[in-house]
């Protein structure tokens, strides 16, 4: 059976919420982050980046976002979460969720994970500043080229919408003016209407 190492209000709901609508059979292993769990000998067995997602799978341990989710449509064709059928149109999506997770999520990560690239406490400081025009430039860019309507890739609720709905947790967060991005906001509340959905976020509460 799959299973899933994640921990609350990251990106790891996004893995979380393709299980669930892809009606698969899973099990969910919460990562204490608060005792940075991530980081311990055991958990850097499963996953040598400390760092969640990771999904255990029959075939070995898969990692990142965007492989994770192509994993679950692939494997679940029925729930029909990714244009399996479209060579073009899958490497869309693709390219969409790769902008996520390659420069929406580590603008994101620039707030609270500043050491990555930095030591200075001043760095930090300037990093934290900038939060609120890199993360709102990103999410400009979907609200403007990106998000065809009514879901991402158009007609067909994918795991594009999942991962879009995961980043757009944040926006509040990182203080990037929701009255900007009317489109992705209402994309947003139609995700969480969504009865997998609901039933996820009850879950990591
Ligand atoms: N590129 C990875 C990023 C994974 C990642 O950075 N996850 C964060 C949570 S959103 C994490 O585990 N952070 C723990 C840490 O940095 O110690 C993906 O998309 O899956």
């Amino acid at each position: 059976m799959l299973k899933l190492y994640y921990a609350p209000a990251t990106c790891a709901l996004a893995s979380h919420i393709a299980l669930e609508e892809a009606g698969a059979a899973y099990t969910i292993e919460r990562v204490d982050f608060k005792a940075n769990q991530q980081n311990s000998a055991e958990y850097l067995k499963v996953n040598p980046k400390g760092r969640v997602p990771a999904l255990i799978t029959d075939h070995g341990v898969l990692t990142e976002t965007p492989a994770v989710l192509a994993f679950i449509a692939q494997s679940f064709p029925k729930a029909k979460l990714a244009p399996l059928d479209d060579v073009f149109a899958f490497a869309q999506a693709q390219a969409f969720n790769s902008y996520l997770c390659s420069t929406l999520h580590v603008a994101h990560a620039h707030k609270m994970r500043g050491y990555r690239w930095a030591t200075e406490e001043s760095s930090f400081a300037d990093m934290k500043r900038m939060i609120p025009k890199t993360v709102g430039a990103s999410f400009a860019l979907v609200e403007r080229d990106m998000l065809k309507g009514p879901w991402v890739m158009g007609e067909a609720f994918s795991i594009c919408d999942i991962y879009l709905f995961t980043m757009a947790q944040w926006l509040e967060g990182d203080g990037v003016d929701l009255a900007t991005l009317p489109k992705v906001v209402d994309h947003r509340n139609r995700v969480a209407a969504r009865p997998a959905v609901k039933k996820v976020l009850e879950a990591e509460a």
